[in-house]
C-alpha cells in the first residue's frame, strides 16, 4: 500500500506543535460547518495566516507559522500567544532546566486557557460521497472498499436484529454502534491481526472485521455454553483471545493503562506490532486516560489512543465534559503525535489509523487519534435519548452525516456496488442472524460450576459456600432460572 508524499508530512510534523498551529489558523473550516449542525455553531473570524518565520526569537523553532495580532498581554489563542512573544524580544538567556532549555522573557504574558481556533478535522470524502481534491490519502483496492462496506453494513444489520431480540426480552441488554460504523470497520482494516485491541464497547465491528463470527457474537450475548466468557459477563462484553481482542471491561477507560502496558511489553520483545485502545469522550475523562497516556509518551510506547468522540457520555454532552478543543489537543501537552479525525468518513479514519500504526511502530511512540462522531442511537437498551437531546439533532447524524451512505456513494461512484448487491447482502445477513439467535437461544447455559473456577487454584472456603447457597437456590426457585441451566 503505497504511502502519499503528504500524509508522510502530515505524520512527520504531528509531534510538533507547528503543525497543530499550522493547521488550526485556517480561514474558515468548511468541515467544522459541515460536522456540526448549524444551531449548534457560533461563527468564528480569524486573522489571516502569514506563515512567516521569525527568526531568533523564543520558540521560533517550534512555531514557523505564526499570525500578527494584538500586542496586549492577554494572550487569546496559543498562537497569539507565542506571537507575543516573539515580538516582544526575549532576554537572550537561557535557563538549562532538566527536560530542555527554557528561554527568559521579561513578559508578563500568560498562555491562554483554550483556544479560539480549534484544531482541523482530517477528512478525504466529502457528504457526497466525492474525494476531496489533494487530500491526503492511501489508495484503496477494489477488494479492500467492498470488503469494507459489506462489513459496515452487516455491522448495522446486526444492530437492529439484536436491538429487536433485546425489545422482545430474549436478551438481557444491547448497545449499538449505530453512527459509528466507519469508525469500527476502517480503524480495524488498517490494523494487522497481530496487533492487540483494548476495546470500550461501543467497538464490536472491530471484532467482526477479524472474524468473529456472527454465531460467535449470539452465543455471547445468550451467555450460552458456547460464549467464551462462559456467561460471566453482561451482553456485548465480547472478548476472543484468537482475535487478539481483548474482553470489553464496563469499567470505563480501564482499557487504556491496559492497552499501555501491553504496548510496553511489545516494545520490550521487539515486536513488529502495537496496541490499540478506543474509548469515548467520556472515557477521556477519567484519570486512567491522563495516566495512560502519560506513562505511554514516558515510556515511549506503541499505542495507538483511539478516541471516539461521539459527543454524548450517555446524558452529558462534550460541552459539559471540558472546556479545551475537545480531545486532541491533549495529546499535544503530553508530547504525544496527534490527529483529529472526520469520524464518520471511513476513508479519513483508514488512512490515519494505518498511518499512525506506522508511526507507533517504526518511531516507537504513542499516538492519539480523536475520531468526531455522533452517538447516533441510544446510549444502550437502557437508556432513551430523547429525553435529554433534540430529536432533530440525532436525525440531522443520522440522515445527512451516515458515514455508511457516504461510502456507498464513493463505490457506487467507484462503480463497485449496486442496489442488487446490496439488498441481497442485507437479506443473507437478516437470514444468518436470525438462524444465528434461534441456535443461541437453544443451546443450554454453562455449568453453574463455571462461576466459580478459573481464579482461584484451591478455592477459599467463603466461595464454597457461595456456590453451595447458589445451587439451593436454584433448586428452591427452578421458576426464576433458565430451565436450561446446568446445575
Ligand atoms: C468508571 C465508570 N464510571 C461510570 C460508568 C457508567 N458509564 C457507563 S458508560 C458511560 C459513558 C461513557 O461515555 P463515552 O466514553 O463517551 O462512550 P460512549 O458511550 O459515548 O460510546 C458511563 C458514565 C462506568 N461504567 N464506569
Ligand atoms: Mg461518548
Amino acid at each position: 500500500m503505497a504511502t502519499s508524499k503528504s500524509t508522510k508530512f502530515i505524520f512527520r510534523n504531528l509531534k510538533s506543535t507547528k503543525f497543530l498551529i499550522s493547521r488550526s489558523i485556517n480561514h474558515k473550516s468548511s468541515l467544522t460547518n459541515s460536522l456540526f449542525p448549524r444551531h449548534l455553531l457560533h461563527t468564528i473570524s480569524l486573522p489571516p495566516l502569514l506563515n512567516q518565520t521569525k527568526p531568533s526569537v523564543a520558540y521560533s523553532g517550534w512555531f514557523q507559522a505564526v499570525y500578527g495580532g494584538r500586542r496586549s498581554h492577554t494572550a487569546t489563542s496559543f498562537s497569539d500567544y507565542v506571537d507575543q512573544l516573539c515580538t516582544e524580544a526575549p532576554l537572550q538567556q537561557e535557563l538549562n532546566f532538566p527536560g530542555g532549555k527554557v528561554k527568559f522573557t521579561p513578559k508578563r504574558i500568560f498562555t491562554p486557557g483554550s483556544n479560539e481556533e480549534r484544531i482541523n478535522c482530517y477528512r478525504v470524502l466529502n457528504e457526497n460521497g466525492e474525494v476531496i481534491v489533494d487530500s491526503d490519502s492511501l489508495k484503496i483496492s477494489k477488494e479492500l472498499a467492498v470488503k469494507m462496506y459489506t462489513n459496515m453494513v452487516t455491522l448495522q444489520v446486526m444492530d437492529t436484529i439484536f436491538y429487536e431480540a433485546q425489545r422482545q426480552g430474549r436478551v438481557s441488554f444491547y448497545l449499538t454502534t449505530i453512527g459509528e460504523e466507519a469508525i469500527n470497520i476502517a480503524s480495524a482494516a488498517a490494523l494487522s491481526d497481530n496487533d492487540f485491541i483494548f476495546p470500550q464497547y461501543r467497538e464490536p465491528g472491530v471484532l467482526l472485521w477479524r472474524g468473529f463470527t456472527l454465531q460467535e457474537f449470539a452465543n455471547q450475548l445468550f451467555g450460552n455454553k458456547y460464549d467464551q466468557g462462559k456467561g460471566r459477563q453482561m451482553p456485548i462484553h465480547y472478548g476472543s483471545k484468537k482475535h487478539n481482542y481483548v474482553t470489553v471491561s464496563s469499567t470505563v477507560a480501564t482499557q487504556i493503562p491496559h492497552a499501555v502496558g501491553a504496548a510496553y511489553s511489545m516494545k520490550m520483545q521487539k515486536q513488529d506490532s502495537c496496541t490499540i485502545t478506543y474509548f469515548g469522550d467520556g472515557g477521556s475523562s477519567t484519570g486512567d486516560f491522563h495516566a495512560g497516556l502519560n506513562f505511554a509518551a514516558v515510556m515511549e510506547v506503541p499505542v495507538i489512543f483511539f478516541c471516539r468522540n461521539n459527543g454524548w457520555a450517555i446524558s452529558t454532552p462534550i460541552s459539559d465534559q471540558l472546556r479545551g478543543d475537545g480531545i486532541v489537543v491533549r495529546g499535544n501537552a503530553y508530547g504525544i503525535p496527534s490527529i483529529r479525525v472526520d469520524g464518520n468518513d471511513a476513508l479519513a479514519v483508514y488512512s490515519a489509523v494505518y498511518e499512525a500504526r506506522k508511526l507507533a511502530i517504526e518511531k516507537q511512540t504513542p499516538v492519539l487519534i480523536e475520531a468526531l462522531t455522533y452517538r447516533a442511537g441510544h446510549h444502550s437498551t437502557s437508556d432513551d435519548s430523547t429525553k435529554y437531546r433534540p430529536v432533530d439533532e440525532i436525525e440531522w447524524w443520522r440522515e445527512d452525516q451516515n458515514p455508511v451512505k457516504r461510502f456507498r456513494k464513493w463505490i457506487e461512484n467507484e462503480g463497485w456496488w449496486s442496489d442488487q448487491v446490496e439488498s441481497e447482502h442485507r437479506s443473507s445477513i437478516r437470514k444468518q442472524l436470525s438462524h444465528a439467535i434461534q441456535a443461541a437461544e437453544r443451546v443450554e447455559k454453562p455449568p453453574v460450576a463455571d462461576m466459580f473456577n478459573d481464579v482461584y487454584d484451591v478455592p477459599p472456603k467463603n466461595l464454597n459456600e457461595q456456590e453451595l447457597l447458589l445451587r439451593e437456590n436454584i433448586k428452591k426457585h427452578a421458576r426464576d432460572y433458565p430451565s436450561n441451566a446446568a446445575v
